[in-house]
């Protein structure tokens, strides 16, 4: 397999202008006539040059140049280029190709799902459909005919404006759309199908209507109308916060069950994995209501992030992507509640993001290679590219910030760009320097920030000292020191913020500073400070690095307590449960017994009862850190020990629930729901506290406590409290159990989604026989390997969210996980590749497990067709 470098990267030696489309669907063969305007890049090429065009998986029925039919020696095919040597500065190129839309079960370029047609062209799907230069950065103008049986296909939509439509005398219709924006081949959409269509209408700020339609299955027509108003408050925002207005008079989003991401921002016409669409609350809980309104936002905000201001290459992704998650993340806090999304999105990054960072696959925000680039839409470049642009939002203010982004659409709107013009804008627009913040983009791994402090009494002063280090990664060994923004606070002893000032400032400032480390080491002093401070640093997180601030337990239940700045409370509780399960941990492992302190549990019980805060913080502030968080922290100082993290974690929970028993039952009768289902922040907050309780009052696991659970489970008039109890009862070997997973499963069998709930719990469950029962589930009727939901929801969830049953000693999970990936290597390379990640972090457990993992990596490496897709993660985990 061949390695792509940034360095290499050229400028195409031939542009595209426009590219008009004919494309007959049929059962079997489908046929793509493309007729493609092209022009010689005389910056980069000269007549000499050959075109190359990509494509794959296809047969090539007929290619004429300027109407002239090609002969056999004016080209040439392999399995991936056609390449024509002598063509003119300007011409026209027909090809007409034939291609097995029902074979393709990779769901990449045009497939089926269900009993439709669709389209997945990001990253390089483009070319499983026509010959074409797939690359983002040849920008063309479409057009697109759709021919296909009337019946069977009624609804036939493309990209851009409809402009003609027609029938033909043999049963079959077509339909023509222009979209008069230029844009890369990943942005095209095709859909045909037999679609229910959700209507509405929205008025911009200047005054146009644009039509919103939202497709699905008409079985799910009663689903759409969360996405919808989720659509409508995404585009009102965007004008608001950015001054970002729709520009084609018509947005569509078609919902499909077989997709291998979350959703695609096609042009016009946004593809979208059915769980981000459908919702009612019957069927959808609230955490997949809060998904879908954030993934129709970012779908949309990628309109002008993204489409209209596209990338010149792969290596830029998180031009759009961090970006257009740092949009939908401040969309999200608007929405709701700015600090329980800052601790939700926080917790994704250091249980994801941090490992990757520090694993075998670490890479750069902007990776500096890749050998198949669906391999880097990961958590680096989304989830830390997103921190990235926060911070330059934080270093800059929102009204610095704003002023980038306006330069940034005024100058290079309609243009394939770099992360430079981005950050470039954001420097002209302010007089800002961004040069040392670049090495964001360039290094990888999580920098560690250590803190000293000196308190002077004499002389009233406070003193920190910073140092940052940057380990090294398998693509580079020696790091330079970032520019990092780091937000602090003082507290007094009283718990409240201090007034802040600086050596050499004349009087104080704002209680929230940012100081801005430049250097290996730093020292910032405080003057007039009155008493020795607890300092809050890092407030809101505001940069993606591992801080080691050397707190004692009590400034850390300290900060708990009082903090102001309600992300660094909630982070200091973590932490402090964490070290004490990490305790826990090393006492269970020498045959100590465990045992709780009794201020932990009393620090947790202030914290259940405390009537002034939001609910839904409490519930983020008292769920412990997960199984899978405690193996990262164990991992940076030895082997991660599965069995001991679950030993630990349970003792934990078991007796905080005996212990606060009532306190957990009232919490539980307080928050039951007054009135109907509402989505609302309010109601969401009570639910979450309501079934944290119940969570804890689970792990008691007496007959009177699974009897009150299968209650909850029984009466339950939403998805939220349904699955939040039965998931309860999962976990428990109690005679409720079977019974109440038989009766969700018949009342939900006709609900896909609803099902991969039903699977996903089942694999999550903690009893022993586990891997067994995910084993037999393989078989179930409603489950197929070829349905990445479905996958996702039996293999992943066992794979990634029972790492106790998963790392059994005897190495079962793994061969289990392997055979998976072997099998589905051949039906979905992209699928295949997430799956055998969770391997990745091998070298962190004990000799025995990283034994077992390692033979199953070779056993995967040594498949033959191995895709590069696969290829690639697993040879750089066995590097
Ligand atoms: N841009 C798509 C991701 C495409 C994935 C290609 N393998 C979704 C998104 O980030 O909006
Ligand atoms: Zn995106």
């Amino acid at each position: 397999p061949q390695v792509k470098y940034l360095r290499d990267y050229r400028p195409p030696a031939y542009w595209v202008d426009t590219i008009d489309l004919n494309v007959e669907l049929k059962e079997t063969d489908t046929l793509v006539r493309s007729t493609l305007t092209v022009r010689r890049n005389t910056d980069e090429a000269d007549e000499t040059t050959p075109l190359i065009l990509n494509g794959r998986n296809m047969e090539l029925m007929s290619a004429m140049l300027d109407g002239n039919p090609l002969s056999e020696d004016q080209y040439q095919t392999d399995a991936e280029h056609l390449t024509i040597s002598d063509v003119p500065a300007r011409f026209t190129l027909e090809t007409t190709v034939k291609i097995q839309p029902q074979q393709n079960t990779s769901l990449e370029g045009l497939y089926r799902s269900g009993g439709m047609f669709c389209t997945q062209c990001e990253a390089e799907g483009f070319r499983n459909i026509t010959w074409f230069p797939d690359r983002p950065d040849v920008m063309a103008r479409y057009s697109c005919t759709i021919v296909a049986d009337r019946k069977k296909y009624p609804i036939l939509l493309s990209n851009g404006n409809l402009t003609d439509s027609g029938d033909m005398d043999d049963g079959r219709h077509w339909v023509r759309w222009e979209d008069p924006f230029k844009k890369p081949c990943y942005l095209f959409a095709l859909v045909a199908g037999d679609l229910f269509c959700l209507e509405d209408t929205f008025r911009t700020q200047s005054g146009r209507d644009v039509a919103l339609r939202i497709f699905v299955e008409h079985e799910n027509r009663d689903k759409c109308d969360y996405a919808m108003q989720s659509l409508r408050k995404s585009m009102k925002w965007d004008e608001e916060a950015y001054g970002r207005e729709y520009d084609l008079d018509i947005y569509m989003i078609v919902a499909v069950n077989d997709f291998n991401m979350g959703a695609m921002e096609n042009k016009g016409l946004n593809v979208f994995n059915s769980k981000y669409v459908l919702a009612k609350p019957e069927t959808a809980t609230d955490a997949d209501f809060w998904n879908i309104e954030r993934v129709i936002a970012h779908e949309y905000f990628h309109n002008w992030t993204g489409n209209r201001i596209t990338l010149r290459n792969w290596f830029q992704l998180s031009l759009k992507e961090g970006l257009t998650v740092f949009r939908d993340q401040e969309f999200s806090s608007d929405m709701t509640s700015r600090p329980v999304k800052r601790i939700a999105d926080v917790r994704v990054l250091r249980a994801y993001q941090f490992p990757e960072d520090g694993g075998p696959m670490a890479h750069p925000v902007r990776p500096a290679s890749y050998i198949k680039m669906d391999n880097f839409y990961t958590v680096t470049v989304y989830e830390k590219g997103a921190e990235v642009i926060r911070m330059i939002h934080r270093l800059l203010g929102p009204e610095g910030f704003r002023k980038g982004t306006d330069l940034y659409f005024e100058r290079h709107d309609g243009q394939a760009v770099s992360i430079e013009e981005f950050v470039g804008a954001m420097a002209d627009a302010n007089g800002a320097d961004f040069s040392q913040f670049m090495r964001w983009y360039s290094q990888a791994g999580t920098p560690e920030v250590t803190v000293k402090r000196a308190y002077d009494a004499e002389n009233r002063t406070y003193a920190l000292t910073f140092t940052q280090k940057c380990p090294p990664t398998p693509d580079m060994a020696d790091k330079a020191p970032m520019h990092i923004p780091v937000a602090l606070g003082l507290l007094g002893r009283d718990g409240e913020d201090m007034p802040l000032q600086l050596r050499g400032e004349s009087e104080p400032g704002p209680t929230t500073r940012v100081l801005e480390l430049r250097a290996a080491e730093e020292t910032f002093e405080f003057v007039n400070v009155p008493e020795a401070p607890v300092p809050s640093i890092l407030r809101g997180f505001s940069a993606p690095v591992r801080l080691r601030a050397g707190y004692t337990d009590e400034e850390q239940a300290f900060l708990f307590a009082c903090d102001s700045d309600e992300f660094n409370r909630w982070d200091a509780g973590q932490n402090l449960f964490a070290k004490v399960m990490l305790r826990l941990i090393r006492d269970i492992r020498v045959g100590t017994a465990p045992d709780l302190r009794p201020d932990m549990i009393e620090s947790f019980r202030q914290t259940l009862r405390n009537t002034d805060l939001d609910k839904s913080f409490i519930a983020q502030a008292l769920t412990l850190p997960t199984e899978s968080e405690l193996a990262i922290l164990m991992s940076e100082s030895g082997d991660i020990d599965p069995d001991a993290i679950h030993a630990a974690r349970h003792f934990t929970v078991r007796t905080l629930a005996q212990a606060l028993k009532s306190d957990f039952e009232q919490v539980f009768d307080e928050n039951r729901d007054a009135g109907p289902y509402r989505v609302e922040p309010e109601a969401i907050g009570r639910r979450s506290l309501k079934n944290l309780a119940l969570g804890y009052l689970g792990k008691l696991e007496t007959p009177a406590v699974s009897r009150f659970i299968a209650a909850q489970f029984q009466k339950a008039d939403n998805m939220t409290d349904e699955i939040a109890a039965l998931s309860v009862l999962s976990h428990m070997d109690c005679e409720e159990r079977e019974p109440a997973i038989a009766r969700f499963y018949e009342r939900w069998q006709s609900d896909v989604l609803v099902l991969d709930k039903w699977f996903a719990l089942q694999a999550a469950a903690r009893l022993p026989g586990t891997l067994d029962k995910v084993k037999a589930l393989l078989e179930h009727p409603d489950f197929s390997i070829k349905n990445p939901n479905k996958v996702r929801a039996l293999i992943g969830a066992f794979c990634g969210m029972n790492p106790w049953r998963f790392h059994d000693a005897s190495g079962a999970g793994y061969e289990f996980l392997a055979d998976r990936v072997i099998e589905l290597n051949a039906i979905n390379p992209q699928i295949a590749s997430r799956m055998v990640a969770v391997l990745n972090h091998w070298k962190k457990y004990d000799a025995g497990r990283q034994a077992l993992m390692k033979t199953q990596l070779e056993r995967i490496a040594a498949t033959p067709d191995l895709s590069e897709n696969v290829y690639e993660i697993v040879s750089k985990a066995l590097a």
